[in-house]
Formats: structure tokens, sequence, C-alpha cells
């Protein structure tokens, strides 16, 4: 394989992780000049060109070499491990990215009285994910027939051609269409950044590390928001217990008002409107919160 000097992302061509991924990377500060076969996009400014497949390639693709990193779902690239033989060499989840999420479950007809997973031997289950489903199967000594489908799962109990089925569930509404009910979840799934175990030796393992901190900052901020408000010192100790997880905050003296303080924090998550009431109540006043653009540790 020919040595490459820029960075090469494999990422869906159309579908659910396509957006996300690119606002992911785009935040990243990586921008791409859309080629006209959309196949291959040159990367603007950083060395990091993207391959825009179908997300069940880019497994294999990352194996081969031909791409150093991917962007797909934690249940694909499980899967490509389970199943792609002893040439595909071993992948790592380097990230997981926080969209993209469902599980992967096994579904019975409504009708069907389930209470245990031994209940599934001698039935035949119908799944996109043989891998998956055939380890889940194993660790629990159940013997039944897997029925390997590319798509369409959902319709096969219908159809007689199963009894049960394992696919993603997100919200529950395709089972629910389908007269099913989720009994087992076998795995959480969401996008994750795969790459190979080892990283490049070369520019391309710089470029790697640099985008792995670029991408923690970006997740981090993601979920931070900056807390502000004002209060007096008597209040303080009772806001500061109250305070959502974080760092501890920072005091900046009002001027002209010897017992005020601005306070700043910054809160690991989401701060709801009852948490802004309860601080309130605790005596803080003029309460901002607000999201955070960019963070560098
Ligand atoms: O063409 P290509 O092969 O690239 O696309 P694809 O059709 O294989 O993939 P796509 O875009 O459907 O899904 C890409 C990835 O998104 C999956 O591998 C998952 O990691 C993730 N994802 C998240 C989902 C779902 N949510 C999801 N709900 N993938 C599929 N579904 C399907 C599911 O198979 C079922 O048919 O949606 C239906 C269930 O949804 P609910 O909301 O009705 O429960
Ligand atoms: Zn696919």
């Amino acid at each position: 394989m020919k040595p490459r000097d820029r960075l090469r992302i494999a990422m869906q061509k159309s579908g659910r992780l396509t957006e996300p991924a690119l606002e992911l990377l785009n935040r990243c500060g990586l921008s791409f000049r859309q080629s006209r076969d959309k196949l291959f996009c040159f990367g603007e400014g950083e060395p990091v060109d993207l391959l825009l497949v179908r997300d069940d390639d880019i497994p294999g693709l990352i194996a081969q070499g031909v791409c150093d990193l991917g962007i797909v779902g934690r249940n694909v690239l499980q899967e490509y491990q389970l199943t792609a033989g002893l040439e595909a060499g071993p992948l790592s989840e380097w990230r997981p990215l926080g969209f993209g999420r469902c599980r992967l479950s096994i579904a019975v007809p409504q009708e069907l009285d389930y209470r245990e997973p031994k209940q599934l031997a001698g039935s035949r289950i119908a799944t996109s994910y043989p891998g998956l489903l055939g380890q889940w199967l194993r660790e629990h000594g159940i013997e039944a027939g897997v029925v390997t489908l590319a798509g369409s799962v959902e319709i096969a109990p219908r159809l007689g051609t199963a009894d049960a089925i394992c696919d993603l569930v997100q919200s529950g509404g395709t089972l629910v269409a389908n007269q099913l009910r989720e009994t087992e979840i076998l795995l959480e799934s969401e996008a994750v950044l795969a790459g190979p175990q080892m990283l490049p030796t070369d520019e391309r393992g710089d470029m790697i590390e640099l985008l792995l901190k670029r991408l923690d900052g970006v997740i981090q901020v993601r979920e931070s928001r900056l807390l502000l408000l004002q209060t007096s010192r008597g209040t303080l100790d009772a806001i500061t217990r109250l305070l959502p997880g974080g760092p501890q905050p920072t005091l900046l003296p009002v001027a002209g008002q010897p017992d005020q303080f601005m306070l700043q924090a910054l809160c690991a998550g989401e701060v709801s409107w009852r948490q802004l009431e309860e601080i309130k109540k605790a005596g803080a006043r003029e309460m901002f919160v607000l999201p955070v653009e960019k963070m560098l540790a």
C-alpha cells in the first residue's frame, strides 16, 4: 500500500449518519469541497479527505487501510468484527459520538407470552446481524435458527419466514406497526469514530491525535453550559451547593458593591428550569445559561 500524507475518513454517503457526521467534522474545523461524483471529498485547509460510502463498507475500508478512520454505527462495527474473516485487522472504537443512538433488540409477536430467553430455543430469528445475534444466543446457551435477511426484517414473522426478529430499534414505532414487542436488548448503539488499533506512525498519526483532541472538545462543549448569576456573600454557600456538577465556580466582585459577586460556573450538562428556580430561591439574581462555543482544556 502506497503511503499517504493525507488522512482519509470514511463516512456514510447518504443515510441517518451523514448529516450529523458532517456537522461534527465541520465543528472540528474540517471542511470539504464537494466533488462531482460525491464519492471523494477533498479537504480544504487541513490535510483530511472524506470518502463517502455505504455504512456497511466502512469497517472493511479501515481494515484494508484504504481509510484511516470511519464514522459508523457501533452495531455495524461490531458485526463486522464478529463476521469478517481472519484477514481483517482488529479495529477499535476510538470515541462514541453521541448521535445515531439505537439498540439492537430481539422482538417477538405481541401475542406471544414471552418471559425469558430460553423460550427462543428452537425458533427461527430473522436478522441482518447474524454475528451479534449468534454471539448472544451462544452466551445464553440457546440453540435457534438464524435467518439472515438484508432488509425488511420486521415483516418476516408475518410472512411466516421467522418466529422472532433481531433488529435495530429507536422509537419502537416500526415494531408496534408490525405487531411486535421488544423483549431483549443485545446492544446499545450510537455512531462511533472507528480506526485501527494502532495509530499510523507518520504525519497521519499526528493528525489523528489533533483530531481526537478537537473532537473531545466538541463533544464536551456540546453538553456544557456556562451559568452566570449574581449573588451576595451570605447566600454564596447555599447557591454553590445547588450548582450542577463541574469544576469550582469563579467569583468576580461587582464594582462598588463589596458584598455582591458575579458567579460563573461551567456545568457538565443541561441546566433545567427546575434547577434554576431552586438556585434563584436560594438567593441568586440575574441568571443566564449560555451555550459554550469552543473549549480547549
Ligand atoms: O445505504 P447504507 O447501507 O449506508 O444505509 P443503511 O440503510 O444501512 O443505514 P441507515 O442510514 O438506515 O442507518 C445507519 C445507522 O444509523 C445504523 O447502522 C444505526 O447505527 C443507526 N440508526 C439509528 C438506525 C436507526 N437509528 C434506526 N431506527 N438504523 C436503522 N434504523 C431502522 C431500523 O432498522 C428499523 O427498520 O429504523 C427502524 C426502527 O426505527 P423505529 O424508530 O421505528 O424504532
Ligand atoms: Zn447499510
